[in-house]
């Protein structure tokens, strides 16, 4: 109760504190059986996340084009609402299963399991689950994958590293996409970098563009990096 006038205010945050504490274990539970699954079938799952619009579906298109003729690739699409995403990426020719969260702003564990035996056996080969566009939920929520890669583009300003720290801090790698818009912008790449090291000063950072290519070789080197070392 709080302290007096009876409005029963800490009554109900304490309730809700212990309901999000139950669902958070409940899905780190989830997420840790999904993890053992992908580690016993050599699959390498990588959760993107990032604000709407920031190039994670573009990214997909293209990191699938350097990869699926060599190695198995599958692709978890979450959003709102539409197929949209699924079908670009179906159109790159490899496996893909749609999620709708409806009114949910983030994907969850017991989400991915149900969508991962969707998808045919995938031995040896990546997972990428696109998450629903959103920089705050996907941080709280593991989903067993072995990394989770935020991407932030240059027209979002140098600052969101540190208006938005838990993704930040919870990635491995940070994308800085669109840097072709560089020469049209204000934006400081240098400083979103800084920034991005600021929140996680173990966070490994490549500027690149989606869109043209450039940069992206360094992206698909750490890729192939962490498929050897799995
Ligand atoms: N100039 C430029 N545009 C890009 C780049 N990457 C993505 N875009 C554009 O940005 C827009 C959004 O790209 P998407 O790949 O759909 O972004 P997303 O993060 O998947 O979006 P949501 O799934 O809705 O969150 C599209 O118009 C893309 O063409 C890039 O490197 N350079
Ligand atoms: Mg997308």
């Amino acid at each position: 109760m709080c302290d007096g006038c009876g409005c029963g205010e800490q009554d109900a945050g304490s309730r809700r504190v212990v309901v999000e504490q139950e669902l958070l274990a409940k899905n780190d539970s989830r997420a840790a059986a999904n993890r053992d699954h992908f580690r016993s079938r050599e699959i390498l799952a990588l959760n993107l996340v990032s604000s709407p619009g920031s190039g994670k579906t573009t990214l997909l298109e293209r990191t699938v084009h350097h990869l699926a003729p060599k190695v198995p690739v599958s692709v978890i699409e979450g959003d709102q609402q539409t197929t949209l995403d699924a079908e670009r990426i179906k159109a790159c020719g490899v496996e893909v299963v749609q999620l709708n969260t409806g009114n949910g702003c983030h994907l969850d564990a017991e989400m991915v399991h149900r969508a991962f035996h969707d998808l045919p056996d995938q031995r040896g080969g990546f997972l990428f689950i696109e998450n629903v566009g959103n920089l705050v939920c996907p941080a709280a929520f593991d989903l067993g994958e072995a990394a989770k890669v935020v991407i932030v583009s240059v027209t979002e300003g140098e600052d969101k590293p540190l208006k938005y720290p838990a993704m930040f801090a919870a990635a491995a790698v940070c994308l800085v996409n669109k840097i072709d818009l560089l020469p049209y912008l204000d934006a400081n790449l240098d400083k979103l970098m800084e920034n991005a090291r600021k929140v996680n000063r173990n966070l490994l950072v490549l500027p690149l563009s989606a869109k043209t290519g450039e940069g992206f070789s360094k992206w698909l080197d750490w890729l192939d990096e962490q498929r050897l070392a799995r």
